[in-house]
């Protein structure tokens, strides 16, 4: 325990992946700007999602907007997974209802070879995210700017359905009648995203956050099989220049399946009880979450500081960890709440 010492926001956030034990953990939220936010909904109304995601200045200060009001440890590059499809030759819009839709799908052979074809391009075209990147470092000198990317499974997963999915069928008849296109999808996918974070590494962020929020649509098992092995290759690729944190809701309860990736980081969903799956296996991991989003949302500010307080004080004896949610936050999540959230974490003692 260092007492003396008072460390800004990202020493906080390094120190803490390290395996250094503080007061407190440093915390950001997933999904921190948007649409919980009235002026990140009067920033899309003026340039809409896509106008901000591609203009660098605008997504700097859609990623300022929850740094102004909450003063987090972290701030995370405002942009999405979906950029690496468009990147890849697969772009992506929003529907009429909402949600998103890609202009076009993978089906065969010839769109597993045309995304391929299109690694090589992935710096130049995704160039304003490392604009992006380099002007959120700059304006959050002493806080930890985060960058990420979606693990392959789950970027296939939107490539090959086309939208969001309850149960996947384009992806797992695709994984099960053509294992080998399957596999060479997400060998193209694995190196174009390892490609991408290297950029942003290369920026300046100070930790990537690696996606998967569809691991747990594969088999019990099977984890490593259809999406592990990936990760943990990019992962490898990364060489250790940054701190790694890997995410997979609803995975918890097959913790042991996702902690041999080489991550220093695993962030769970609020199905656990931290401390619990820390030494899950022997070896004590470093974590994130994992506070229910939803108590922001229909809980009061005295439950949501008690509930912080409680997770906090759960890990606070072992350290190696960042106290975040367990999935991003939702679009009717109360202020009010999210600043009870904020106040826990800051006095927590
Ligand atoms: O304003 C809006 O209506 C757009 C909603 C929105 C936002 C705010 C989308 C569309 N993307 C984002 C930004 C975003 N997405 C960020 C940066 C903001 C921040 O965290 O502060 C990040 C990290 C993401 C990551 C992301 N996009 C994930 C992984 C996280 C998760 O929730 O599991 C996923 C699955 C997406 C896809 C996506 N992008 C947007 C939507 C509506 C979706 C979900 C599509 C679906 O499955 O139906």
């Amino acid at each position: 325990m260092t007492e003396n010492f008072i460390p800004d926001s990202r020493e906080l956030f390094h120190a803490t992946c390290a395996g250094v034990r503080f007061t407190r953990p440093p915390f950001w939220m997933m999904r921190q700007a948007g649409r919980y936010l009235p002026e990140y909904r009067q920033l899309k109304e003026k340039y809409g999602f896509l106008g901000i995601v591609q203009t660098p200045e605008v997504a700097v200060e859609a990623a300022l907007q929850p740094m102004r009001r909450f003063d987090f440890d972290c701030a995370i590059i405002f942009s999405d997974i979906l950029v690496v499809s468009e990147a890849l030759g697969f772009p992506y819009k929003f529907k009429d209802a909402g949600g998103i839709m890609l202009e076009r799908k993978i089906r065969n052979a010839n769109d597993v070879k045309e995304v391929r074809k299109n690694i090589g391009a992935i710096r130049e075209r995704l160039s304003y995210v490392a604009d992006n990147a380099r002007l959120l470092h700059k304006e959050l000198p002493k806080k930890a700017v985060l960058g990420f990317c979606a693990a392959p499974l789950t970027l296939a997963s939107y490539m090959l359905e086309g939208e969001g999915s309850v149960d996947f069928p384009a992806l797992k008849t695709f994984a099960k009648e053509s294992p080998e296109l399957f596999g060479e999808l997400m060998d193209s996918l694995a190196e174009a995203l390892a490609e991408y974070l290297k950029m942003q590494i290369e920026c300046g962020v100070d930790g990537i956050q690696i996606f998967d929020s569809h691991a747990s649509i594969t088999p019990e098992g099977k984890f490593d099989e259809m999406s592990g092995q990936w990760v943990r290759g990019i992962i490898q690729a990364l060489d250790g220049r940054t701190r790694t944190i890997f995410f997979a809701p609803k995975m918890s309860k097959r913790f042991s399946e996702i902690s041999t990736l080489g991550a220093d980081i695993y962030s769970v969903d609020d199905a656990c009880k931290l401390s619990e799956l820390r030494s899950c296996g022997g070896q004590p991991y470093g974590l994130q979450g994992n506070l229910n989003p939803d108590l922001l949302s229909t809980s009061t500010p005295d439950e949501v500081s008690k509930k912080t307080h409680e997770i906090i004080a759960d890990m606070s004896m072992f350290g190696r960890h960042i106290f975040n949610l367990g999935h991003g936050i939702k679009p009717d999540a109360k202020i009010e709440n999210v600043e009870a959230l904020c106040s826990a974490v800051k006095n927590f003692k």
